[in-house]
């Protein structure tokens, strides 16, 4: 698991990256970083907001939603959307090419609606002012054209016309045609589009259908399209505001199920029909006890603080995200804090490195490739040893830990030998070491030897693979000097 924060475009800055990381993230969510522009988001500028966290020491994970005027044909079903589609596919694979993992985004007409009050209540701890929701209170008078989505002013829509209602029909309809044409992109860069639910979660919010608020919905929309790349953002605060929610069961459910891309962690005060967003530590939920629920489900993603009360402080955002962080850096089991993320960041550091080198080849594209596959494997071995642990996070087994140390070291292994072509047999059979070590261990005690030998053998393949490339090169390079030597040159060509 991978603590992160997300920044809105006005906070996204070199100062706040390094607070980031300074508080412990390792990754970093970036909400609807550009402009409109035209149309379009470039893989120019994912990839410069990608080495600007990369020069803080964190890993662009995620983009969360798309620019309004991007998608409000396609979400409304109105002309034109069939263009925006097309141009919504481009950025997807844009963002792909950059390497970005999941991609947010709120399927909603009305977007957010309906807090009564969120400024100067004082009714938070220590007269701290937060949102509070009331369903006795919503306004459902219809949503003038131009507030689409999240109060956007939208220029271009009509200032006088209003936002027709939705049917489910029509709703589930529109998310069908939407994840249709977009899974197929991000599944081929192993994204993941992530979907948030319907924030407050009522079915009806200004005659507009909201399909994503109760545990069924989520199931449903996962059912829609069936692709990994259909995922969710998994926004605990919203989910434990949902009617009768058991909020523990959800999150095994979801993390178990391999479709969570992140989580907005965050805790609320109760269930609908009322509840405030109250301070992280101050909710109805068991925040430590969810964390531990995420951990042992195997879930690998970044986890991020969602909204913060008001606090009396210079700056509240940027106090209430490092309280939150701190408070999430505390209760995240010790274990599955660092490791994996690290090597993730070592992949993408290299990712970069060849990119940015001048002769970037075909055989370096397939290296990569391979120490990616390797990683998996290993990855797959983690995810084995995190699932031997209790329901608290904590280790069972001292011997887990040691494996797990080792497993790292041997992904660092590979990743080394991945970067480098001249790496001999010897030198290949020392790097993989630690992961005859852990397996020869779990052998011993008769635990999970077949996933560990099958990441194991997955590893294997892959260097024996890079060993041939080396080989035929060697091969080639020889054949060239011999022949220069016989036509009586000498010298390499
Ligand atoms: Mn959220």
């Amino acid at each position: 698991m991978k603590l992160g924060l997300a920044m809105h475009p006005e906070k996204w800055s070199d100062r706040h990256l390094a607070m980031a990381r300074q508080l412990g993230c390792e990754t970093v969510i970036a909400w609807v970083p550009f402009g409109a522009g035209d149309g379009v988001w470039h893989a120019e500028d994912f990839e410069r907001i990608f080495l600007q966290a990369k020069k803080h020491g964190l890993v662009l994970e995620g983009i969360e939603n798309f620019h309004p005027q991007h998608v409000d044909h396609v979400v409304l079903d109105e002309p034109g959307k069939d263009e925006q589609m097309a141009n919504l596919v481009r950025t997807v694979s844009n963002a792909g090419e950059v390497g970005i993992k999941c991609f947010g985004y709120n399927f909603s007409c009305c977007g957010v609606q309906g807090y009564y009050s969120e400024v100067n209540n004082g009714d938070g701890r220590g007269a701290a002012a937060i949102k509070k929701f009331d369903e006795d209170k919503v306004d459902h008078s219809p949503l003038p054209s131009r507030r689409f989505w999240f109060n956007t002013e939208i220029e271009r829509r009509s200032a006088v016309d209003v936002l027709p209602p939705t049917t489910p029909e029509q709703h589930w309809g529109r998310l069908r045609y939407f994840l249709e044409n977009l899974c197929p992109v991000a599944e081929k860069y192993g994204m993941k589009l992530c979907a948030h639910p319907d924030d407050p979660p009522i079915e009806y919010l200004k005659g507009t259908f909201r399909p994503l608020t109760s545990v069924e919905g989520m199931r449903q929309l996962l059912k829609l399209v069936d692709s990994p790349a259909n995922c969710l953002e998994f926004c605990q605060g919203t989910i434990s505001t949902m009617r009768g929610v058991d909020v523990y069961a959800a999150i095994e459910e979801f993390a178990s199920s391999g479709r969570i891309g992140y989580v907005h962690f965050r805790n609320t005060s109760g269930t609908l029909p009322r509840y405030s967003e109250v301070f992280i530590d101050d909710g109805y939920v068991d925040m430590k006890r969810t964390m531990a629920i995420y951990a042992k489900c195997g879930f690998d993603g970044t986890v991020i603080p969602d909204h913060t009360p008001r606090l009396d402080a210079a700056d509240w955002w940027e106090t209430g995200m490092a309280f939150a962080l701190g408070y999430m850096r505390g209760i995240m089991p010790s274990a599955c804090r660092a490791s994996e993320a690290h090597g993730q960041a070592a992949v993408g550091e290299e990712l970069l490195q060849l990119r940015d080198a001048d002769d970037v080849e075909v055989e370096d594209r397939r290296r990569e490739q391979h120490v990616g596959a390797g990683l998996g494997g290993l990855r797959e071995v983690l995810h084995r040893a995190r699932a031997a642990r209790g329901d608290d996070g904590r280790v069972r087994d001292l011997a887990d830990l040691a494996d797990e140390r080792e497993v790292v070291a041997g992904a660092d292994a590979v990743r080394r030998l991945g970067c480098r072509q001249d790496a001999g047999d010897a030198e290949v059979v020392d790097l993989l070491r630690p992961l005859d070590r852990v397996l020869a261990r779990r052998r011993a005690a008769a635990v999970d030897v077949d996933l560990v030998a099958r990441g194991h053998r997955r590893v294997l393949g892959d260097v024996d693979r890079h060993r041939h490339a080396v080989r035929a090169e060697r091969a080639h390079h020889l054949a060239d000097h011999l022949g220069a030597a016989e036509h009586g040159g000498g010298g390499r060509p």
